[in-house]
């Protein structure tokens, strides 16, 4: 089992991730995580704090002359920003005088949309900072340095990860699952609001831009795409092993995602069957996805079925609310006072959709690789290497074309 922790607050010392359940023997480096990193930082509409960081993930466990030991893997970022902010987020009842960094008084207006209230009044904190460090997004950055170790196993056996953005406010794709992985492989890793269609991005960039001049927020919906999967991961047989429901766990863990999908999602419901579910055919030009002999001329499915993979793509879609910090805030409750009051503002971005479909892609990375690991078993790649070659050469024997009969 792949099993993984973050903790850090936002403007705490640092992030710490730890996974356990890799493989031993898997070539790991912290250049592998660091490009992932970097593109979660990206997207158009992000606020100050990314012109701050510069993250990039240490290896402080689990991986000796750069192979992976089967041990629990620790990475740890550090937020640059922790300087400025040593006096608020200090860890000593009183901090000693010369700490440096803002004095900050209490965040006692909750915002609507965040963790705010919900938090503050679950846990009984009077400064709802001790609230909205945690539930902050920064936290993302962790779940990504994960999924860029899983990405590295995934990557090995062929299977890519790629997304991109469907939609930001009312700009959008209009057929997503009419794009291809290919496509979708090809936006650049700077691409500032990842969408492969030009004209519908720079509808995307305007609406940011209107958003950021009203003092309001955008959101959105992206999707990710995994190629190169076998069939045969994940189970129907029991609940929790549906690899659809492990996926929409994972992507509705996201900050603010309110809705996940897979493949023709939401529309199917209102389609006849017959224009729903994805015929089998011998493939007679190769095959569609990963199952050698067949092909499914559509992809309405996202790749799943029976909450186990089919061998065509793995689509997942997730909706994503506009960031609840609003320049111009909405009305809420000074919590200290109990009067009306305007929401507290902190520091925060007009949209942060690009970013999150980075976040999406690894909590695919790590959903997929533990069902993987699963499928395969072993605890060393060498293992691994040979379950994997055992799985094609059973698929192509099972499905080889049968002599015509006479
Ligand atoms: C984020 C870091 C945060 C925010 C954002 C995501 O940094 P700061 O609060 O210092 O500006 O930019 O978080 C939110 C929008 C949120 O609502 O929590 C990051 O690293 O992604």
């Amino acid at each position: 089992m792949l099993r993984f922790l973050t903790a850090g607050e936002s403007h705490g010392p640092s992030l710490t991730v730890i996974i356990e359940g890799m493989p031993a023997g898997l070539p790991l480096n912290a250049d592998a995580i660091a490009s992932d990193l970097a593109r979660r930082q990206l997207g158009y509409g992000r606020g100050r704090r990314m012109t701050i960081e510069q993250d990039r993930a240490e290896i402080q466990a689990g991986v000796r002359h750069g192979e992976t030991l089967g041990s629990p893997i620790a990475l740890v970022i550090r937020n640059r920003d922790w300087t400025n902010w040593q006096h608020t987020m200090s860890i000593d009842a009183t901090p000693p005088d010369d700490t440096p960094g803002a004095r900050r008084g209490p965040v006692t207006r909750p915002r609507p949309g965040h963790a705010d209230l919900a938090g503050g009044l679950k846990y009984g904190r009077t400064d709802l900072r001790d609230v909205l460090e945690r539930a902050s997004a920064r936290e993302t950055a962790a779940r990504v340095a994960a999924g860029a170790v899983a990405r590295v196993l995934l990557r090995r056996y062929g299977i890519e990860i790629a997304s991109h953005v469907v939609a930001i406010a009312d700009a959008g794709v209009p057929d997503p699952l009419a794009i291809g992985f290919d496509q979708v492989r090809a936006l650049p890793a700077d691409a500032d609001v990842r969408c492969v269609d030009a004209a519908v991005a720079q509808a995307m960039r305007d609406a940011i831009d209107r958003a950021r001049e009203a003092g309001d927020t955008a959101g959105g919906c992206f999707e990710v795409i995994a190629h190169g999967v076998p069939p045969g991961l994940g189970s129907y047989v029991q609940w929790d092993r549906k690899l659809d429901g492990r996926l929409a766990q994972a992507f509705m863990s996201i900050p603010a995602i309110k809705a996940v999908g897979i493949g023709r999602a939401a529309e199917s419901a209102s389609r006849p069957g017959s224009q729903v579910h994805d015929e089998i055919l011998p493939a007679e030009d190769g095959p569609s996805g990963s199952v050698p002999g067949l092909r499914r001329p559509t992809n309405n499915a996202g790749g799943l079925e029976g909450g186990v993979t089919n061998g065509e793509d793995v689509r997942v879609t997730a909706w994503m609310k506009p960031i609840s910090t609003l320049m111009k805030p909405l009305r809420s409750v000074d919590l200290q006072s109990m009067t009306v009051a305007a929401a507290a503002i902190e520091r925060s971005d007009v949209c942060a959709v690009p970013a999150a479909a980075v976040v999406g892609e690894a909590v695919a990375c790590l959903v997929l690789a533990d069902a993987l690991l699963d499928k395969l078993g072993g605890d060393s790649i060498s293992e691994l290497d040979r379950a994997w070659e055992r799985l094609h050469a059973s698929l192509a024997e099972r499905l080889a074309r049968r002599p015509e009969p006479v």
